[in-house]
């Protein structure tokens, strides 16, 4: 993508910098090589023409009911196309939404492809099938064996999300990743990977969204790291309707920023400021820019200044209900593609009778990719309309058939169709005419075509292939007879150091984990051994810890990112739920982020160190596996399996593990738990219990004062909550005891909840109970401090005895 030619730095002339912009600036015939650099200027003057034509189209689209909503880059056009050419193969792009012109400019997107994401076609959008909204750009990082392509030699855009500032935590990931691999010991392994970490990370954004916590959180932390990152902030001076002096200190980023400047002897950040509207100037200060952060790691923030956004914010409003004539006006006349031929113009590139040509060529290329990807989206719905309505309206009496007629009106004669009113139309037929004589052919073309459809809407939340981690096979642990015990973080740490010896792609980091070695002393001495580059320290900012590994990942690195307590995972959320639990949804399968995050929980003091917020986990992370082991050698297992699959997954160590007495395995590095894979920890035979973790202790205590009243508990650990008992062991269980009982510490109504529903209703159990099925959660408030506020808040052995001898005599 670069263009080095000789014209650009010439503007870099201190005859030129004295001039009030370069849109000023005529050329003259010593200056250049013309012709060539005449065709890559018109060429990028095409590529505005088509894009802005590609924002008016597509919102008509929408307006005439098309697609269903449209969002558009027209105002960044030329700031994009400048931005293009300092991409190089290799790079990454974490973006936003108005990125459609960078697209263009580099290949990653085409006109016929955007419009067919704008039509959600679920077989033709490339960048998601249909999943996300329109301008949600993608590039395929992984095949369909869930192998990692040749990075090096592609352009890299992971996949977009709408949540502002979203964007950030993945950025700072790919590009520390960057340096990572500049620092690895066995470049040769990751070959296809890096570079050497020459690639930059380019993260646009908008200038409202620069007020979420995310992007200073971000900022500073790459300004910490020292990381090949260049932010774009593309300011147009509003938030949808909210200008920037609303949004910003002093209503301008660059302005905000400047603390954080890299001095001679510091580390920090660079910033430029450059306007919107003057192509010259842009292409030489994002070549300059970008070519700094990929030699020195000093990230670079661009203001881009005076963007304008012609039709206003999206599809869902007007602009003109919030921006004043004046500025309006403004924005009409700073239009950038308006400034850059007027610029052509100035320069003889061309002149007007080519341009209206050119320009008109253009348009009309746009409008017949646009109807290409229309047909193609709209020819097999309507095909099955056709189908369905010769099955509906043939063999029927005179009657009927007008009966049909009225109600299939609107489908035939609907220009823009949608599937769902096919199903309706047809139900709505045999609802009417129950004895219709191709009721069973209408009901089995229904059936099929769902059965047809419904999984372009479902598929990969998972990996699928080969690389699902649910197809890692389990191998049992082994234990000698003379087996070492060991405290539980004793056996992790004799993991962790033989993982790291033995697995170059790995890599743990999170706040004290490098120098001491983690709070429970998982990593201790670690550091030392296995190197700062691999082992360390983070400041204390755990939603950008959670985007650092997820940018990780995606590059094909197997980060194990900490969050110190399980409470804090909050923190990280909006992360985790967005972006790692969606990226193999949202991207239908392109792009795998096998994240690990570790995390220990449930038995603490009070009630921000004991929390047990597994309900809303399990309901935020669906597209994670959530491992909740009830010891040390467990969660080895299960790292393992983890390590083995390209899902992502959160593991919850039991804090009242880490001292327990363990037996060491002496397969501790292939030893593999399979995930949804219950275990009955004790055999029983009147009563189910259903439980993971911690509380599963609590549990057998109980367990055994219950044996000596006579009641035999079995004690199922369901040690995965996703997935959750794939093979239905519980109802096994169920169906030997017809009594069950779900215990917790989440509050009522949490993750008890919904092991029940599993168990109930999607495995049938209801129809094995003697007794009521119950759940036991803590209760409904946070913990209160102290092993009393414990005991009370939480279940406890007593309540577990009276809550099963209740059942029993039910
Ligand atoms: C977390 C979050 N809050 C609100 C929104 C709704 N929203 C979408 S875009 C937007 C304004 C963004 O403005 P800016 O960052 O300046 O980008 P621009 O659209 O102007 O390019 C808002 C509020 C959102 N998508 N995500
Ligand atoms: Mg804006």
């Amino acid at each position: 993508m670069i263009l080095s030619n000789s014209w650009f730095f010439m503007l870099s002339d201190p005859y030129f910098c004295s001039m009030e912009s370069t849109l000023d600036v005529a050329l003259t015939p010593s200056m250049l090589s013309f012709e060539a650099f005449q065709k890559s200027v018109l060429e990028d003057y095409r590529i505005a023409i088509m894009s802005r034509e590609v924002s008016l189209l597509g919102r008509r689209e929408v307006l005439t009911g098309k697609a269903k909503f449209g969002i558009f880059g027209d105002g960044k056009e030329i700031a994009q196309i400048a931005l293009a050419k300092s991409f190089q193969k290799g790079d990454f792009r974490s973006g936003y939404y108005r990125d459609q012109t960078l697209m263009f400019a580099m290949g990653t997107s085409n006109v016929e492809d955007y419009f067919a994401q704008l039509y959600s076609d679920v077989e033709n959008d490339p960048y998601s099938g249909g999943k996300n909204m329109n301008a949600h750009f993608a590039t395929a990082f992984v095949n369909e064996h869930g192998e990692w392509n040749d990075l090096v030699n592609q352009y890299n855009i992971t996949a977009d999300i709408a949540p502002t500032a979203g964007q950030m935590a993945r950025a700072l990931g790919l590009a520390f990743a960057s340096k990572c691999f500049k620092n690895s010991k066995h470049k040769n392994l990751f070959s296809h990977l890096s570079n050497e970490g020459r690639e930059v990370c380019f993260c646009t954004i908008g200038d409202a969204s620069t007020s979420e916590g995310h992007f200073w959180e971000v900022i500073n932390a790459a300004g910490v790291l020292q990381v090949p990152l260049a932010v774009v902030v593309y300011d147009d001076g509003y938030g949808i309707s909210v200008p920037t002096k609303l949004q910003t200190t002093k209503g301008s980023i660059s302005e905000a920023l400047q603390g954080l400047q890299k001095e001679s002897n510091t580390n920090g950040i660079k910033i430029f400021t450059v306007k919107g509207w003057d192509y010259a100037a842009m292409c030489e200060v994002f070549e300059e820019g970008v070519s700094y952060t990929r030699d020195t790691y000093t990230p670079v923030v661009f203001h881009v200044q005076e963007l304008t956004q012609p039709q206003g914010h999206s599809t869902s409003g007007s602009h003109e209900r919030y921006k004043t004539t004046e500025r309006l006006q403004w924005e009409r006349e700073w239009d950038g593609i308006k400034k850059m031929r007027a610029w052509l113009l100035l320069n003889e590139l061309s002149n007007e009778t080519d341009l209206q040509q050119f320009e008109a060529d253009v348009k009309q290329s746009v409008r017949v990719s646009k109807l290409a990807a229309w047909e193609k989206y709209i020819a097999p719905i309507k095909a099955k309309i056709q189908e369905g309505i010769a099955l509906v309206s043939n063999g029927l009496q005179e009657d009927d058939l007008i009966i049909v007629q009225q109600l299939t009106h609107e489908l035939v004669n609907n220009r823009e169709p949608l599937k769902r009113d096919i199903f309706r139309t047809l139900h709505l037929v045999i609802e009417k005419l129950p004895h219709h004589p191709n009721k069973k052919g209408i009901l089995d073309f229904l059936v099929e075509y769902h059965q047809e459809q419904a999984p372009y809407y479902s598929k990969n939340l998972y990996n699928e292939g080969p690389k699902s981690t649910l197809k890692v096979q389990g191998v049992p642990a082994i234990f000698n007879a003379d087996a070492a015990t060991l405290n539980g973080y004793e056996i992790l740490n004799h993991y962790f150091d033989e993982l790291f010896a033995t697995h170059p792609a790995v890599y743990a980091f999170g706040e004290d984990l490098g120098n001491i070695g983690d709070v429970n002393q998982g990593f201790a001495g670690l550091q030392v051994k296995h190197g700062a580059d691999r082992i360390f320290d983070t400041g204390i900012r755990e939603q950008s810890i959670m985007g650092q590994a997820h940018g990780m990942a995606l590059r094909g690195l197997r980060p194990i990112a900490e969050i110190q307590y399980l409470d804090y995972l909050l923190y990280g959320l909006q992360t985790l739920s967005d972006d790692v639990s969606t990226i193999h949804y949202r991207s239908n399968g392109i792009q795998s982020s096998p994240v690990i995050i570790r995390t220990r929980g449930h038995r603490l003091e009070g009630i921000f160190h004991s929390g047990s917020p597994m309900g809303v986990i399990i309901n935020a992370l669906r597209g994670m596996h959530i491992c909740v082991p009830r010891n040390m050698v467990q969660a080895v297992g299960m790292y393992n399996t983890l390590l083995e699959g390209n899902d992502p997954a959160l593991l919850i160590e039991c804090l009242n593990g880490y001292r327990l007495k363990e037996q060491m395995p002496t397969n501790l590095m292939s030893f593999r738990v399979p995930l949804g894979v219950p275990e009955i920890i004790k055999q029983g035979n009147d009563i189910t219990i259903v439980s993971y973790g911690s509380t599963l202790r609590i549990i057998e205590d109980a367990a055994l004062r219950l044996q000596e009243m006579g009641i035999d508990c079995e004690i199922v650990d369901v040690q995965t909550l996703l997935p959750f008992d794939i093979h239905h062991q519980v109802l096994e269980s169920l169906k030997k005891t017809n009594r069950i009982l779900f215990v917790d510490e989440d509050v009522p109504g949490g993750a008890s909840a919904y092991m029940y529903q599993q168990v109930l209703e999607v495995q049938g159990g209801y129809r094995w109970l003697d007794a009521t099925a119950r759940t036991l959660s803590s209760k409904a408030h946070r913990p209160a401090y102290a092993s009393d506020g414990d005991y009370f808040s939480k279940p406890n052995t007593e309540e577990i005895i009276e809550k099963v001898r209740e059942m029993m005599a039910e």
